[in-house]
């Protein structure tokens, strides 16, 4: 019952989902370098508040450079450094419905040329996986797509080598791109519903809401690679409701092109 959305349930996580991308707008109008992450988890709490959505569907995850190569990071404690990226998981509840949005930019408001390489490269890799979240696709497919494009992405830039079908057969992405592509959303931010039925990936039908987040996460101790790609985690995340007419973006309103971010942020000519 809960995998498939009625309309009054998916008025709801439209609303949560809204608020939610308000949200991200105001932690990117609003970040500075020396700003502590907690403060930009508190605009975030700040502004769904102000719309109305009194609790976070889960605890904010706010982390600049490094912390966001941190799955689950939640300290939320450190200081946002001048050159970093800040990438800021957090999603609202509205009446009991979840959104779930990440975002990742710079902490300055402009992108270096290594960090806009690597970003452009995981927002090729979701927008290639949100055209798969259509109605009788099966429930990896976004995934598939979403490896493909981040394994030539990374052959490109240098960072994985070899042939692009025998990385991805050798799964040789997960050392950078180290979770799937999403996961059901609803009352729970990781809603209940099978993946897979009889051994088999499920088909995806309308009414069903997924995230679509893929990532790539690069440490700041990681050998082999040039100086300039590590201490930057970026996920790019948002929350698509499967119709008959294909994959609707319920959190289209939170900003996700380079233009938009640098724009919004005041380092481009509006
Ligand atoms: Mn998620």
């Amino acid at each position: 019952m809960r995998l498939y959305k009625s309309r009054s349930e998916i008025k709801a996580m439209r609303t949560a989902a809204k608020i939610s991308a308000k949200a991200h707008q105001r932690a990117m109008r609003i970040c500075r370098p020396g700003m502590m992450e907690y403060q930009l988890e508190a605009e975030i709490i700040h502004e769904c508040a102000r719309l109305g959505a009194l609790f976070q569907a889960y605890p904010a995850i706010v982390g600049g450079g490094g912390n966001g190569c941190v799955l689950h990071y939640i300290d939320n404690r450190d200081e946002l450094q001048d050159g970093d990226l800040v990438l800021i998981d957090a999603g609202c509840e509205y009446d009991y419905y979840a959104a779930d949005i990440t975002r990742t930019f710079p902490v300055n408001g402009l992108f270096s040329a290594a960090q806009r390489e690597l970003y452009e490269l995981v927002l090729a890799a979701q927008e290639a996986a949100i055209a798969q979240a259509k109605s009788g696709n099966h429930w990896n497919d976004p995934h598939q797509a979403a490896v493909k494009v981040v394994t030539k992405g990374l052959v490109e830039l240098g960072i994985l080598k070899g042939s692009v079908p025998k990385l991805i057969k050798d799964k040789a992405y997960g050392k950078y791109y180290v979770h799937s592509t999403g996961h059901w959303l609803g009352m729970d931010v990781h809603d209940v519903g099978d993946y897979k039925i009889d051994g088999e990936w499920r088909q995806l039908e309308p009414g069903m809401t997924l995230t679509v987040e893929p990532g790539i996460y690069i440490p700041k101790g990681t050998r082999g690679i040039a100086a300039k790609w590590r201490n930057i985690g970026i996920r790019i995340e948002d929350d698509v409701l499967v119709t008959k007419d294909g994959p609707d973006v319920l959190t289209k309103d939170a900003p996700k092109t380079v233009e938009e971010i640098e724009s919004l942020m005041g380092k481009l000519a509006k």
